[in-house]
């Protein structure tokens, strides 16, 4: 299923004249709208090809229909997105879950909706079919190298399926970790992690870059061998320039002050990307936004301020990917909902008066500084990000369009209702 312009501007007819009253209104008081129109329609979020279908819980999977069974139909369900909201143009793949037969092809299909391949992600967390060592006990942290070869070897596949791809990075998020003290000597599991990394490592093109996600906890208990942005960035700082920090929000204990995480990871270039979510407990992976909206703003306004600082490209120079799961909504609507939480997080970021923060600070002037951020977290820029879309062929409001195509049931009767998509 394809969606054309003719349907998009016909659906936008509806909404157009509430739409330019209110960008009307919301602008004047911009001084630079336009800029900020301009950032807007260049910034993309990738979508991760595992969450297009529905996830589960440790308790159960309660499957959704119409779930793209194949690559391809995953690459169909991004460029229906794509169509929509004209920010998720590109796709991450997981590797052994999408392997691409004829990569030429397949490139071919995603250009077809406007689409590339974001970062390639290996898997050493499930064992597949017919391997010859269990990650039972870990991957790249083995105490056994024969398992830690395999892991390796597996990275260095999915590095040549994303070249293949056009992909540009690969990330490694590792299960790596113990449940029970005593389980693990901390330092040879961390040592092991390295020596593997730096194999992985000699196998990146020279124009790729290499994210190592942390994660405190979960499926491990007790301690995870790359637990936090420490670790995560003593392995990158180890490892060379081409390694980085991922930040993945769902990754943190509870309460954790991501913004300054962030901060301190950008001033030493080691910030490669990010994986958005939201959470109230754990690493929850609901949508961006629908918990702690003040957190991705604050995020954002750290964001912006360190890209600029270096003279880092918003759009191209960080890794921007959402990483959620979906067991209640529809996986397409969710991550419509996600991408627009996070435009509305970046486009306060921008409205934020740099210079007058800046002069607050200097001043030790604590209720204007915080009053600067909240004044403009609490500005309703739905108009402008609205019109970012509009003016890039966009809908005005794609979950509304989303269901009034009937979309969803198109997918069903193309696909069928009984579909598992594979994925966490
Ligand atoms: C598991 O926590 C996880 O959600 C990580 O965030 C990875 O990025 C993702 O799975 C895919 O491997
Ligand atoms: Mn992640
Ligand atoms: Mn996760």
């Amino acid at each position: 299923m394809k969606l054309d312009n003719q349907t998009i501007e016909q659906h936008n007819r509806q909404f157009v004249e509430k739409h330019q009253r209110a960008f009307s209104y919301t602008a004047e008081n911009i001084a630079n709208a336009e800029e900020i129109l301009d950032k807007l329609q260049q910034f993309n979020i990738a979508i991760p090809s595992w969450a297009l279908g529905t996830g589960g819980t440790r308790f159960g999977r309660f499957s959704g229909k119409g779930e793209p069974g194949t690559l391809e139909q995953k690459i169909e369900d991004v460029g229906l997105l794509h169509a929509l909201n004209r920010s998720s143009g590109a796709i991450s793949l997981h590797i052994p879950w999408d392997i691409p037969q004829d990569a030429e092809k397949v490139k071919a299909l995603a250009s077809s909706y406007g689409l590339g391949f974001d970062a390639v992600n290996s898997n050493t967390f499930q064992d597949q079919p017919g391997q010859e060592h269990s990650y039972k006990f870990g991957s790249l942290h083995h105490v056994d190298p024969n398992v830690r070869k395999q892991a390796v070897d597996h990275n260095i596949e999915v590095i040549k399926h994303g070249i293949a791809l056009g992909s540009k990075a690969l990330t490694v998020w590792l299960a790596d970790g113990s449940s029970f003290p005593g389980q693990l000597n901390f330092r040879e599991a961390f040592q092991n992690t390295l020596e593997s990394l730096k194999e992985i490592y000699k196998h990146l093109p020279d124009d790729w870059k290499m994210f190592v996600e942390y994660k405190a906890f979960e499926p491990n208990f007790y301690s995870t061998t790359i637990a936090d942005w420490g670790q995560s960035l003593l392995l990158a700082s180890k490892l060379g320039d081409k390694a980085y920090t991922l930040v993945d929000l769902g990754h943190h204990l509870p309460n954790a002050n991501i913004e300054q995480i962030v901060s301190l990871l950008l001033m030493e270039g080691k910030l490669g990307g990010f994986h958005f979510n939201d959470s109230k407990y754990a690493d929850d992976d609901l949508t961006a936004g629908s918990i702690k909206p003040y957190q991705l703003f604050l995020i954002f306004s750290e964001l912006v301020d360190g890209m600029d600082a270096r003279g880092i490209d918003h759009a191209t120079g960080l890794g921007w990917m959402i990483d959620a799961s979906h067991n209640l909504k529809d996986p397409l609507v969710d991550l419509l909902q996600s991408v627009e939480a996070i435009k509305i997080a970046y486009a306060q970021a921008l409205l934020v008066d740099r210079k007058a923060l800046k002069d607050a600070q200097q001043q030790n002037d604590v209720v204007r500084a915080q009053e600067i951020l909240q004044d403009v977290f609490r500005t309703d820029v739905r108009p402008l990000v609205a019109e970012a879309r509009l003016r890039q062929g966009g809908a005005l409001n794609p979950v509304a369009l989303f269901n009034e195509l009937g979309i969803r049931n198109s997918l069903i009767e193309e696909r069928g209702s009984n579909t598992v998509a594979t994925g966490l």
